[in-house]
């Protein structure tokens, strides 16, 4: 038992030591609904490389970003910002639209 607990105390302060993990370094982007569009419409993105898309939502109803190119699907209720990770993308066009306002459309550029 005591033992354990020394190989347990080990691995704590490794962890403690280690360096700080990737995520506080990654790569966001930020596309807002408002008025029944995204904005902006047309995002551009670095090719290759995975990214965090913060989607808020300003208007009343709520959106839903939908993309079968890029494989994602995320309800954003009123007045939220929510994270969809996406990539790392090869270059080119992703479009995406509104499922709820299909005439609210745009798309990412990887470049
Ligand atoms: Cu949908």
């Amino acid at each position: 038992m005591r033992k354990m607990w020394i190989v347990l105390r080990a691995g704590m302060a490794a962890t403690l030591l280690a360096p700080l993990p990737a995520a506080a370094q990654e790569t966001s982007y930020s596309l807002t609904v408002q008025n029944g569009r995204y904005e902006p419409s047309t995002l551009a993105v670095k090719a290759g490389v995975k990214f965090k898309l913060v989607i808020s939502n300003k208007g009343t109803m709520p959106a839903e970003f939908e993309s079968p190119e890029l494989n994602r699907e995320k309800v954003v209720p009123p007045g939220a910002s929510l994270p969809v990770y996406i990539g790392p993308l090869a270059p080119g066009a992703y479009p995406f639209f509104d499922d709820f306002d299909q005439k609210n459309r745009g798309q990412i550029v990887a470049k």
